[in-house]
């Protein structure tokens, strides 16, 4: 994300609070990643006024309400896209987009992609619980088929698709994941996606403890295993055999990192090459585009 938002401010965590109180339910994950982000912003000095906070709708994208920052809680489905063009908008400000599987891979699942392969400079923070929250306990698309939940009540019938393969075939330039129980991990990568230029996501388990039984945080403990010393964080195809789950075990720590050129960067090009702010003049776009 944008640099400009880096190393301004010395705060402690505490600061990036806002005035809204918090209403998750009592030991829900999604506190640990609010309070990694807190620590996040911390560490790196990010200036509050140069943060554009964004969601969808969630129990996860309630999060921009507790955030000191510039923020928009917008459609279900489409803090991606709000976020991509706020950051088209406003390249100085460093765009962190938070929100849920379901927010992110059910209804929002047609941006993400977008995201990936334009390389939009943004953070974006997904809290993978396996199960629509807000709305009290649906199936969502990272929901294991042995949960009971009320829209699948024999179980699901489908299986659960793989965030990070996801997110890694469709071009993302940094890739982590950790789980809400790992305060420090959690927010390691956060900062790394903060300081990283291009789009980056963290896919966060987060246990709801009202409605996925399943998905505890015992569970999450077992089925991590940190991201082993020797992988080497610029190949692709290493940080995919690793998504993919070897021996059962989800990959904790970071996946991938390269660097390429972001949407902003391309943009400028284009602007360089044809001396300023394009021409909109349909005659011209109908000229150029035949050449
Ligand atoms: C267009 C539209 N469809 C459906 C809903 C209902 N709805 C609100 S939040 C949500 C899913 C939330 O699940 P997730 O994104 O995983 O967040 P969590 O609450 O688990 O953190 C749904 C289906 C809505 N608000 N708008
Ligand atoms: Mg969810």
């Amino acid at each position: 994300m944008s640099s400009a938002a880096l190393n301004q401010v010395q705060l402690k965590p505490k600061d990036y609070k806002s005035e809204v109180s918090v209403v998750w339910c009592p030991g829900c994950g999604h506190f640990g990643i609010l309070n990694a982000i807190y620590r996040a912003f911390s560490e790196l000095g990010v200036d509050p006024t140069k943060v554009m906070a964004i969601s969808g709708i969630g129990c996860s994208s309630r999060t921009p309400y507790f955030i000191q920052s510039y923020k928009m809680h917008t459609l279900h489905g489409r803090a991606g896209a709000v976020g991509s063009g706020a950051q088209i908008a406003r390249p100085d400000l460093a765009v962190v987009v938070t929100g849920g599987d379901g927010d992110g891979f059910s209804i929002g699942g047609g941006h993400m992609p977008h995201m990936a392969r334009k390389n939009v400079d943004l953070t974006y923070i997904l809290y993978d619980n396996g199960i629509y929250g807000l709305t009290k306990g649906q199936y969502s698309p990272t929901s294991r088929p042995e949960l009971k939940a009320y829209t699948t009540p024999y179980g699901g019938p489908e299986e659960p698709m793989e965030p990070l393969l996801y997110m890694l075939t469709y071009g993302a330039t940094y890739v982590g994941q950790a789980f809400a129980g790992k305060p420090k991990v959690c927010a390691d990568l956060i900062k790394g996606a903060l300081a990283h230029k291009g789009f980056s996501y963290v896919n966060i388990f987060s246990q709801c403890t009202s409605f996925n039984y399943l998905d505890t945080i015992e569970y999450y403990r077992d089925l991590m295993e940190d991201v082993p010393a020797e992988h080497d964080v610029t190949d692709l195809g290493a940080a995919m055999a690793l998504a993919r789950r070897p021996n059962g075990k989800a990959p904790m720590g970071l996946l991938y990192k390269v660097d390429k050129p972001t949407l902003t960067d391309r943009l400028a090009d284009i602007r360089k090459r044809v001396g300023g702010t394009p021409d909109y003049d349909l005659k011209k776009i109908i000229d150029l585009s035949r050449p």
